[in-house]
């Protein structure tokens, strides 16, 4: 079993479409999903804000790597191209968080390294579990503790949108 938390974003292409795409694929697997955020670049590369969206899933079937992999294969979907780090792409799948599982495999870095530096991440999954907490340094931190130690400029940069990830029945 395991419950994972994903980072997605996007700014080529289709960027709302991209982001459902992953929504689409979890299918029953997703437990929440957050809503859809305009964000300007993070890591100082010049290019169009993001889209981004964090998400709470669950499969039995898929471990951590597992989880890796179905972020992988929906990014070749999104006919992702790796070129530029921090640059612009058409589909970014982050392992955030699985199970609270610490570790350093390079493949798969857990918690993801970066993930409380950035408010992209941060504030829409705080929307979707005010509990939630990160493992910084070998220590749990609460989500809210981590947005609050972040450049508050940053915070206010990460606007939610009307956009809606899983279709209303
Ligand atoms: N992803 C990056 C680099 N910078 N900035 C924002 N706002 N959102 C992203 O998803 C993002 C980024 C590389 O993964
Ligand atoms: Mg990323
Ligand atoms: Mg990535």
């Amino acid at each position: 079993m395991s419950r994972v938390v994903l980072s997605i974003g996007s700014n080529l292409g289709d960027p709302l479409a991209n982001l459902r795409s992953v929504v689409d694929t979890l299918g029953e697997r997703l437990i929440a999903a957050s809503a859809v955020y305009v964000t300007p670049p993070w890591g100082g590369v010049e290019q169009q804000d993001f889209l981004n969206a964090t998400l709470i899933a669950q499969d039995p079937a898929l471990d951590c790597r597992g989880w890796l992999r179905f972020g992988q294969d929906l990014e070749r979907q999104a006919d992702r191209v790796r070129d530029v780090r921090w640059g612009p792409r058409s589909l970014d799948v982050d392992v955030v968080d699985c199970d609270g599982i610490v570790s350093a495999d390079p493949e798969l870095t857990l918690p993801h390294p970066r993930a409380h530096l950035r408010a992209f991440v941060l504030v829409p999954w705080l929307e979707i579990d005010p509990d939630a907490a990160l493992t910084v340094d070998g220590t749990p931190v609460p989500v809210r503790d981590l947005l609050a130690a972040l450049d508050p400029a940053d915070v206010a940069g990460v606007r939610r949108t009307d956009a809606e990830l899983v279709a209303s029945s």
